[in-house]
């Protein structure tokens, strides 16, 4: 069997990294945008580098899915792989996406089980698609390709390959935490999801919080059956006689592309622009997609403390919120909105003194070029998840410093604390005061302490990227893994 650089490479996701919008006055009738988030950012690369297969989404409900072969054949050739769609109908974009996805999965797995709604309709729907996902995947794929199933829409899907007879390997990431078990059992399709996860040949995960948290169900829910060995970097779950690779492989970025990107001459001046129009004053950065997971509500409440406690900020800060719209069809969503514009207004209607207000918001998608300017021209990053699989923009706010002397406020409860905590501000999102106190400290930070710091996390974002993470991922799942491992364990008992 060829090794892993040598094997084609099937990705599958719920999204493609475009989303295609009806268009009359286009060629073909579809105008295609870019896919918004973190998997979308760190994949592309890795395709492009690579080259292969993106199975997915497009955006369209299958009433609308026709005349799509031509535009996808363009939009290929420009990106340099080749774009397969899936098409849902819009039942199933409700159900299986909104619902057992985004309404269940998403805030079960931030350990927010008060905010899943359990709705008995929606798993039927989350099993129809895995299935129809993997119809598709089984027409494409060969036993020789690897075939990289990314995240939590799609747990279900090795289970449907297997019974369609596929043979390739399959590898299955996690881009979101993985719940401890109290968490974890609360959920009533637990049995099926946690099965759907043991068909894969590689599990892989962001953090080994979350890997020691999929062991600790795997613990309660199989019991005696379960052996766990430690191969390599790798642990090794005997279920049934069947071999499971466990891995952890922090997520990273194509920090070299945004080192690059910084540092050209438009970015440059919109960065200069930007520091003008503050005049002066410093910038405290927080980009998200508008989520609850994100702890924006918690961070701008702690932002008006820190005015509170710390009076010597005002008029000396300006707190630029970037809120990029998601996921806009749910009500929670559409709550959290009005909740986040209310505090804006609320806090910049309490301290505006004198042409100072302290809030800027903008809620749209920034061009890149604008994202990475606003980048480079922040002095503090405040970037305060109530949980998150890793947080890519931590990462991005780095590379993108190219002077150095950022500093990096991070939650502790962000898969990316495990490797820039040590050279971060570290804070409890929820805790309001102690968030406060780290953005006076971060703000009074001298010169040669956020130099010496920023330098060690950009190294750390620059060995670690994007690649370096595709690789580790695909090696693993490349592995042959050694047979005898079972009747060791058995001879052993
Ligand atoms: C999920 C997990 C995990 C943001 N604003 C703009 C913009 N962005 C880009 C950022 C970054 C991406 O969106 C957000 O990525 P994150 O990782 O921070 O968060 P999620 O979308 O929740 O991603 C996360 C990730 O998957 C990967 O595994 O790290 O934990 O939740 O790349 O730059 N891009 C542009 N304009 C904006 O205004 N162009």
């Amino acid at each position: 069997m060829p090794d892993q650089p040598t094997r084609r490479l099937i990705t599958v996701s719920n999204r493609l990294p475009i989303v295609l919008r009806r268009a009359p006055d286009h060629p073909g009738g579809w105008r295609a945008e870019g896919g918004a988030g973190g998997l979308v950012s760190a994949l592309t690369p890795v395709l492009r580098a690579r080259g292969g297969e993106w199975i997915g989404w497009a955006g369209t409900v299958e009433e609308d899915a026709v005349d799509l072969d031509q535009t996808l054949a363009v939009l290929s050739a420009e990106i340099g792989f080749t774009l397969t769609p899936v098409a849902l109908t819009a039942d199933q974009r409700d159900k299986f996406y909104l619902g057992f996805s985004n309404e269940v999965i998403w805030p079960l797995f931030h350990d927010l089980q008060s905010r899943a709604n359990f709705a008995p309709s929606y798993f039927a729907a989350y099993e129809e698609v895995n299935r129809r996902f993997a119809a598709v995947i089984a027409r494409r794929a060969d036993p020789d390709d690897l075939v990289w199933v990314h995240d939590y829409h799609l747990i279900n899907t090795a289970q449907e390959l297997r019974s369609l007879g596929v043979t390739s390997s399959l590898i299955f990431f996690l881009h979101i935490p993985f719940p401890p078990p109290d968490i974890f059992l609360k959920l009533p399709w637990r049995a099926p999801i946690f099965a759907g996860m043991l068909a894969y040949d590689l599990l892989g995960f962001l953090t080994a919080r979350d890997r020691d948290n999929f062991i600790a169900c795997a613990q309660q829910i199989l019991a005696s059956e379960l052996v766990v060995e430690s191969w390599d970097d790798l642990l090794i779950l005997t279920v049934d006689g069947r071999q499971v690779r466990l891995g952890v492989f922090p997520i990273g970025i194509d920090a070299a592309s945004f080192e690059r990107a910084a540092a050209t001459r438009e970015t440059t001046d919109l960065t200069r622009q930007l520091r003008m129009a503050v005049d002066g004053q410093q910038i405290i950065l927080g980009v998200d997609r508008l989520d609850y997971t994100k702890g924006i509500e918690q961070r701008l409440e702690a932002f008006r403390h820190a005015l509170q406690r710390h009076p010597e900020l005002r008029h000396r800060v300006t707190l630029v919120q970037i809120a990029v719209p998601s996921r806009t069809d749910i009500p929670e969503y559409r709550n959290l909105k009005q909740r986040i514009e209310g505090l804006v207004g609320e806090i910049n209607g309490e301290f505006t003194h004198l042409g100072w207000v302290p809030i800027q918001y903008i809620y749209r998608s920034l061009p890149f070029t604008e994202l990475l300017a606003h980048f480079r021209a922040a002095d503090v990053a405040l970037i305060t998840p109530l949980k998150d699989g890793m947080n890519l923009v931590a990462k991005e706010y780095c590379a993108a410093h190219l002077d150095q002397q950022g500093v990096l406020i991070l939650s502790e409860f962000a898969g990316a604390a495990a490797q820039l905590g040590a050279h971060a501000l570290t804070v409890n999102p929820y805790d309001i005061d102690g968030v406060a106190d780290a953005i006076s400290e971060g703000c009074r930070m001298p010169l040669i302490e956020r130099v010496a710091r920023m330098a060690a996390l950009r190294e750390s974002v620059r060995t670690h990227d994007v690649f370096w993470w595709a690789d580790s991922v695909l090696r693993a799942g490349a592995l042959p893994v050694p047979g005898t491992l079972a009747t060791t364990l058995d001879e052993g008992e």
